[in-house]
């Protein structure tokens, strides 16, 4: 996962079919570039989520995309992935780190704290996330973030960043323009009326046009 510029961070909804979704997600991929996929399945047992590493992990590993799984180092440590993100409420950072050794990536979500993140980076983060900056119906999300936060953590930290909740095309300028590395969405790909290849190429092209234009949003890129 590079940390120049900003790419797309797919996160997978909170239920799926498996087999069903590993062709929405041929689709997603064949939309344009697309950084990571973080499985996130809620109210779901271990062989579920194991088993739907397994049948995803060959699609990523095709489009050489990393592979994630939310909340659960235990198992990012024995199924098919390239690490775990975990929140705040999850396995503590040493005990995810122990479980995934040295290589895997472990993520760290730290909602609107900039004191969380700079613990996480202190314990050896690989990124960190901020949300919600929008309103979302996928998550309960308890807080809420704005680009300052980017803009600082683009700073401060070593670590690139993630945003988190309620991302949009039409949404997303000013947290591109703020510096976030990525951008992690669900609703917007995965319900996207056109299906999400053009999800994809709508995020792609919204982050490409406002990296143009420069960080005060004037310049560079062609006119609307
Ligand atoms: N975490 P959508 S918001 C998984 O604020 C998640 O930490 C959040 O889904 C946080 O793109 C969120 O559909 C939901 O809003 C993101």
């Amino acid at each position: 996962m590079s940390s120049t510029g900003c790419r797309l961070y797919l996160v997978s909804p909170p239920e799926i079919d498996a087999p069903r979704f590993s062709g929405q997600l041929e689709a997603a991929f064949d939309g344009g570039d697309v950084a990571c996929l973080q499985l996130r399945l809620k109210d779901c047992d271990d062989a579920r989520i194991l088993r739907a590493a397994e049948l995803l992990a060959p699609v990523c590993n095709r489009r050489d995309v990393p592979l994630l799984i939310n909340d659960r180092p235990d198992l990012a440590a024995i199924g098919d992935s390239d690490g775990a993100h975990i929140g705040q409420e999850d396995a503590t950072f040493e005990e995810a780190r122990r479980l995934l050794g040295p290589d895997k990536v472990i993520g760290v979500t730290c909602h609107d704290s900039r004191d969380l993140a700079i613990a996480a980076v202190e314990n050896g983060a690989d990124y960190v996330a901020f949300g919600a900056f929008h309103r979302t119906g996928t998550k309960s999300a308890g807080t809420r973030a704005t680009p300052d936060i980017l803009e600082w953590a683009a700073d401060i930290l070593p670590v690139p960043t993630v945003a988190i909740g309620g991302i949009t095309p039409s949404n997303c300028p000013p947290l591109v323009r703020a510096g976030a590395n990525f951008l992690a969405v669900v609703s917007a790909v995965w319900d996207h009326e056109h299906g999400p290849a053009a999800a994809v190429r709508a995020f792609n092209d919204a982050i490409a046009r406002t990296l143009e234009r420069g960080p005060d949003g004037f310049g560079g890129g062609p006119p609307d």
